[in-house]
């Protein structure tokens, strides 16, 4: 079941070599880039398509079914564009920091290659304001690959004119949704649209544009060279592929690893994180797939497979396969409280629902960690949090809703009991 090392796609992973053009050249990227692209826009589209590769940010979208919605022809002489999302920000989130910093020609040869497929004119990289070496990691690797004629004019000799541009955000975390980083691109605040339409009808400057997450766009190359039939003998029917884990928290050894989609979590943990601080007895619960999604209580979590549908069953989610591990000294309503406080702080504002019912939700969270709060309060909140999912302009709402179910279905004694030793506290007190 575990990844052999000569499956892995990103074998710089942890910078043990340069991440320059010419030892990325020796591990292979960049090698007749050309040919990639003289097999056709139809034809790499396919090919991703049959590889089964599913986005990388959190929605699991069809990579190839994504390209595949660009316009075969320009409309009324507009641009198309590929938008490459590296505001990577999720809370636990650090795999596409740590593409950018080792192994960013793989990134920019996927921006080539999958640019050219979808048939843009440039692509915009858009990376996260803290990321500051990495930004200057890309910035070097991007004029490299100028100075080599990969990009540009005729890009790799293919014959296509294409440009990257690294843009720098400042600091929101809203702009990692894909419509609220055009505007930010755009130069604007950086606030979501409402969708339809989707970016491939009207994206950045109103033309056609695909945004896609970095490791998405990093695998593309590979996928290419050793074929749909490689990628897709991993993991298992609609979780296709390696994928990069990103395991923090309550474990030995805190790791970001490419693995095989759908490796049994318990298997994942022993095999590349020596096992759960003080021993498998001693985990509380696992949030799965960066903050966004709900956690999972240890018995559940322990066989499961990682990836999409095995998360989804759990009632929780693979997301950017963030894997925040807490064990029983976790203090998990505090944990979870902080989590709404972000939610909060970082709701752009433009939708009641969520600007309100953000702080709302964390104010009662508040109250609930400290117990100063009615046991009838849990289902209210509950309630309310039904209220914000599936009503707000972008997925932040439900990003804010979804940990408090979480906790409020698998933790509700552990919440009642907080509440009924503050009354005790509160009645000896009288
Ligand atoms: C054309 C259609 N395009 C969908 C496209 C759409 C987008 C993609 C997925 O949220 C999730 C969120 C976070 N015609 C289309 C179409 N598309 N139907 O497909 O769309 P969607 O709406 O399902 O998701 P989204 O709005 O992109 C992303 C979750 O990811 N997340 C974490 C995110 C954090 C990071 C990070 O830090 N790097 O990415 C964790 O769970 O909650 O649910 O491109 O345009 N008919
Ligand atoms: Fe802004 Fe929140 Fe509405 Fe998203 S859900 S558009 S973050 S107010």
């Amino acid at each position: 079941m575990a990844l052999a090392d000569k499956d892995r796609i990103f074998t710089n992973l942890y910078g043990y070599q340069p991440w320059n053009l010419a030892a990325a050249q020796a591990r292979g990227d960049w090698d007749n880039t050309k040919d990639l692209i003289a097999r056709g826009r139809d034809a790499i589209i396919q090919e991703m398509k049959d590889s089964g590769l599913r986005g990388r940010g959190g929605a699991g979208f069809p990579t190839g079914m994504k390209w595949s919605f660009m316009p075969k022809e320009s409309k009324d002489g507009r641009p198309s564009f590929l938008v490459i999302n590296a505001d990577e920000s999720e809370p636990g989130s650090c795999k596409d920091r740590e593409i950018i910093r080792h192994d960013p020609h793989k990134l920019i040869e996927g921006a080539l290659v999958a640019g050219f497929a979808m048939g843009a004119r440039a692509a915009y990289i858009y990376i996260r304001g803290e990321y500051i070496r990495e930004a200057e990691t890309l910035f070097a690797a991007v004029a490299e690959a100028y100075d080599a004629g990969l990009l540009g004019k005729n890009a790799a000799g293919s014959g296509y004119d294409f440009d990257v541009f690294v843009h720098r955000g400042a600091g929101a975390y809203i702009c990692g949704e894909e419509t609220a980083m055009i505007e930010s691109l755009e130069g604007k605040k950086g606030q979501p649209r409402l969708k339809p339409p989707f970016p491939a009808g009207a994206g950045l400057y109103g033309c056609p544009t695909t945004v896609n997450n970095v490791e998405s766009i990093a695998v593309a190359p590979t996928i290419l060279r050793r074929g749909a039939g490689w990628f897709s003998s991993f993991g298992r029917e609609n979780n296709k592929g390696t994928k990069l884990f990103q395991i923090s928290g309550h474990v030995d050894k805190p790791c970001v690893v490419e693995e095989e989609m759908s490796i049994p979590f318990r298997e994942l943990i022993e095999k590349h994180c020596g096992g759960i601080r003080g021993g498998w007895d001693n985990l509380l619960a696992v949030i799965p797939g960066g903050s966004s999604v709900p956690l999972v209580p240890a018995a559940e979590i322990m066989d499961a497979p990682m990836d999409f549908d095995g998360l989804r069953a759990l009632g929780s989610g693979l997301g950017t396969a963030a894997i925040i591990v807490m064990d029983k000294s976790t203090d998990i309503v505090r944990a979870i409280s902080r989590l709404s406080y972000f939610y909060k702080h970082e709701s752009c504002g433009q939708c009641t629902p969520c600007r309100e019912g953000t702080g709302w939700m964390w104010r009662v969270m508040e109250r609930l960690r400290t117990g100063d709060a009615d046991v009838e309060e849990i289902d209210m909140l509950f309630n309310v949090t039904k209220q914000v999912e599936g009503h707000t302009i972008c997925a932040l709402g439900d990003a804010a809703a979804w940990p408090i179910q979480g906790l409020i279905r698998h933790f509700r004694p552990e919440i009642e009991r907080r509440i009924a030793a503050r009354a005790d506290v509160r009645e000896a007190a009288e």
